[in-house]
This record gives structure tokens, C-alpha cells and sequence, in this order.
């Protein structure tokens, strides 16, 4: 079910409409009327009915994945897993660590390289087995790329990116920069290359889907637009709530996350229930790298639909049908953007109607680019101050290039200041809506990292670009000191 959960339900004999039910926090029998037991069996239709991805009337409607791959670029895959092994495509799979193609994990006493088999089981796990769970897109054909259990340079993330590019259809990735609230890096020129041909000549030139997990960096006030493969346009970033729609104690969130599914939350809630190593199941799968695989799976069902989508197209899809859900309760920074869209951190959960406007999508017009320079600000910025810029543009108006609606928008800065950590940016657009950009990070003691820094938005997707910008720019090391 949609709550991750598993339940063994049993005819009792031959008795009519008598069914023995399971649920796997429970194995004593009991004596006594046992409320409790009954409200955890029936805990699914007690939750709210937005919080719900609404995967089962996508799969009512025929989409389950067929002829669709995706591949995991992680740790490995265990390809012979039985609830995996009959979706296990060899030619989305191969093996960059140890530079073969086959992409089993190294095998450890710990089992430390389960992550990769976990996030293909939220993608594909079989229906209808008895083993395990339900993948997403469970007729999907799943592919593992091993090339964490090694040293990841720029060659090996551009190797993993750009693999068998024209067979596989999606790629799902959850790593990246250190989430230590310090650093700022992102992909290599090599790294950088590999997305951009893959949205350029993937997928018979439609352009591969790249899905990656927005990063588990909360705890150390880490933000995820310091982290380029987020704030790539290429990717679509995915972050995560717990399973009554609460913001989790590990998540970054940031302007770049285009949309969001469940994963786990606080101690003692569900987690995500998926394949494990040795042949095993799990049902503690946890954090945003447990988001991106689902995401991945939603994005099969809706490739299905209709295989002419393009990179674009797939991104549109999910921002105007992802929902807030009760996300508005938790999150008091919410915005309604001026074209209506709740791009960012809205919850992917409109699964049967990203399908259902698949069906009849009409591909995006050719994507424009258009840059406006800003002339050198020689600002001081003073404790605790805070210095805005003011830009106004008519986006290639006059020019071939003219942006109609706006998509991404990214900022590029040269910022000079003493400490990094200590800066909070939002980026506001001619529609008033306002995006941060970069919040504090305490934890981050350097200077002058913010050198070439381009921080993307996707807060202002389908807005007019026309018009005056405001950047405010705001010292807030104060906020540290309480
Ligand atoms: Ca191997
Ligand atoms: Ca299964
Ligand atoms: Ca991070």
C-alpha cells in the first residue's frame, strides 16, 4: 500500500468474507479487544487523503513502467534479487568501480552496499510475487550503475551519467558535495557535459530524465543550492516529508527542489519498504535518497503515458500537477507563485494526473536562454545589514530569443565576504514572489567561496520574465549568536 507498510491478509478456511490480517509490528495473539491493533491495520484510510501519490489510479489506468528503464547510479545493484531479477535489464547496467558489466555490490559483513538495491526496489520491484513489496513502476526494466564504491572523480560521475544513453530513459542519483553545511562545489566540466548531451541526444534526442535527491544535510543547516548537481537545470531535484506530510530533521531545503515525495521522519515512524541485500526486504529505507527512486518511478509511469515527452516536458508536468497537500500547515515560507504554480516543494503526489496530462501533452516551445548582466555593486554589507540590488529586463525582448514564460532562473555572483556562512539571499521577482536563495549556514567558516556561484530557482516557473528584480543580500550572523 501506499504507506509502505505490508500486510498478509488470509482467507480464514472456507469462511466467506472471514480474512486473517498481519501487520508486522504485531505477533502476539491476544484475548482481549485489541483497539489498537485494528487502528494500526485500518492506519492507511485513517490518513488524510491528500497525503497520497495516487500511484494505484495510474496503474488502474494500464501504466505500470512497461518498456521504460531506469537505472540506479549508486553503490550497485544485486541483479539476481527476487523480486528484481525478472525487471533486471543488462544494458542499463555496468560496473565503473571495477570496470566490468556487471554491477553486483562488493559484498560486506555489514552489508554496506544495500543502498543501490534499495532504491531499484521503490522503482521495480515485481507485483504479484509474494515477495517483498510493489514497485512504483513495477513492470519498469531497472538497471544499476556501480560507482560509489570507489573513488568518484569527475570521470567516473561523466561515465555513470552518459551510460548507454540511448537505451536508458532515467537516470536516479542521490550524491553529491559533502551535506556538512561548508561546502559549495558541484559537477566537473566532464560531469557538466555528460548532462548537457544527455537532455541534448539522450532518449533519441528527447533528453534523458536525471533525478537526484536533494540531499540529507538539515542537521548541519546545509542548503542544497551550495550543491550543483541540485542547482543544474538538467536535474530534477527531489526532496522529501514524512509520512504525515512533516518536514524532516534531515532536510535541506532549497529553491532548486523542483518537487517532493514521502521518505522517512522521526524515530519510530514508517520508513520506506523496499529490497534489501541478500536477498532480503526492508522496510527501513530512509532519508531524501529513499525520495528520488519514487520520483523516478512516477516519472516511468508518466514516460509511458507518452514517450515523445521531452526533458522539459516531463519537468512541466511535475510542477503543474504536484499538489501542496497539507504541506501549507508545515512550511510557513509558502508561496503561490504569479502564475499559480507551487514549484519547489510541492508534493509530488498527483500521480494519475501527471499521467492523464501526459496523455495529451503538447512538447514545450524550444527552450531560450536570455542573460542580463548587472554592473559591479561596490556594497559593503554591515553587520547584520542588508544591501539589495535592483535589475530591470526585458528578458531578449526584441530579440529571437524572447522569453515568453520563465522555467529556471539562475543567478550568477561574485560575492566578496568575510564570512560565508553568515548570508541569507532572496531573490524576488516583477510578480512579487519572493525565493530564497541561500540561507545561514553555521557551520561554514569560509570567505569568498561564492566566487562563480550560480544558485537556481524554479519558484517562478511559468511567471513573465519582464520587468524589475530585486536581490536582497542580508547579513545574518547575528542569528547565530542566540
Ligand atoms: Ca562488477
Ligand atoms: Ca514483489
Ligand atoms: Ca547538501
Amino acid at each position: 500500500n501506499s504507506s509502505g507498510i505490508f500486510y498478509f491478509s488470509l482467507q480464514i478456511g472456507s469462511l466467506d468474507d472471514h480474512y486473517l490480517f498481519q501487520h508486522p509490528k504485531i505477533s502476539k495473539r491476544s484475548a482481549i479487544p485489541s483497539d489498537g491493533h485494528h487502528s494500526l491495520l485500518t492506519e492507511p484510510k485513517n490518513r488524510d487523503d491528500d497525503l497520497n501519490m495516487n500511484v494505484i489510479e495510474a496503474w488502474d489506468l494500464g501504466y505500470t513502467g512497461k518498456n521504460i528503464v531506469v537505472s540506479i547510479l549508486d553503490d550497485g545493484l544485486e541483479t539476481d534479487h527476487p523480486d528484481l531479477v525478472d525487471n533486471y535489464d543488462r544494458e542499463a547496467s555496468t560496473d565503473i568501480n571495477d570496470n566490468d558489466s556487471d554491477p553486483k555490490p562488493r559484498f560486506t559483513y555489514s552489508n554496506e552496499n544495500k543502498h543501490g538495491t534499495r532504491c531499484a526496489g521503490e522503482v521495480a520491484m515485481k507485483a504479484n510475487n509474494d515477495v517483498c513489496g510493489v514497485g512504483v513502476a513495477y513492470d519498469s526494466k531497472i538497471g544499476g550503475i556501480r560507482m560509489l564504491d570507489g573513488v568518484v572523480t569527475d570521470a567516473v560521475e561523466a561515465a555513470s551519467l552518459s551510460f548507454n544513453k540511448q537505451h536508458i530513459d532515467i537516470y536516479s542519483a542521490s550524491w553529491g558535495p559533502d551535506d556538512d553545511g561548508r561546502t559549495v562545489d558541484g559537477p566537473g566540466n566532464l560531469a557538466k557535459k555528460a548532462f548537457k548531451d544527455g537532455v541534448t541526444e539522450g532518449r533519441g534526442g528527447k533528453g534523458n530524465i536525471f533525478v537526484w535527491a536533494s540531499g540529507n544535510g538539515g542537521h548541519n543547516s546545509d542548503n542544497c543550492n551550495c550543491d550543483g548537481y541540485q542547482d543544474s537545470i538538467y536535474t530534477m531535484s527531489i526532496s522529501s516529508v514524512d509520512e504525515f506530510g512533516n518536514i524532516p530533521w534531515y532536510l535541506e531545503q532549497c529553491s532548486s527542489t523542483l518537487a517532493t515525495t514521502y521518505s522517512s521522519g522521526e524515530q519510530g515512524g514508517s520508513q520506506i519498504s523496499s529490497t534489501d541485500l541478500q536477498h532480503e526486504c526492508t522496510d527501513s529505507h530512509t532519508g531524501t535518497s529513499a525520495s528520488a527512486p519514487l520520483a523516478a518511478g512516477l516519472i516511468a509511469l508518466v514516460l509511458e503515458a507518452n514517450s515523445a515527452l521531452t526533458w522539459r516536458d516531463v519537468q512541466h508536468i511535475v510542477v503543474m500537477t504536484s499538489r501542496r497537500g497539507n504541506l501549507i500547515d508545515k512550511d510557513p515560507g509558502w508561496v503561490t507563485n504569479g502564475a499559480g504554480y507551487e514549484a519547489g516543494m510541492a508534493l509530488d503526489d498527483g500521480c494519475w494526473r501527471h499521467v492523464r496530462l501526459a496523455e495529451k501533452w503538447k512538447e514545450v516551445p524550444t527552450q531560450n536562454e536570455c542573460e542580463t548582466p548587472v554592473d559591479t555593486i561596490a556594497k559593503k554589507i554591515s553587520g547584520s545589514g542588508k544591501i539589495i540590488v535592483t535589475m530591470t529586463t526585458d528578458f531578449c525582448d526584441t530579440q529571437t530569443e524572447k522569453v515568453n514564460y520563465l522555467e529556471h532562473v539562475q543567478v550568477k555572483m561574485f560575492l566578496d565576504f568575510s564570512r560565508d556562512g553568515d548570508l541569507s539571499i532572496d531573490l524576488i521577482s516583477p510578480a512579487g514572489t519572493r525565493s530564497n536563495l541561500l540561507s545561514p549556514r553555521k557551520y561554514d567558516h569560509s570567505e569568498n567561496a561564492f566566487e562563480n556561484w550560480i544558485a537556481m530557482t524554479t519558484h517562478f516557473w511559468g511567471e513573465k520574465a519582464q520587468g524589475t528584480w530585486t536581490l536582497e543580500i542580508q547579513n545574518k550572523g547575528s542569528s547565530f549568536n542566540t
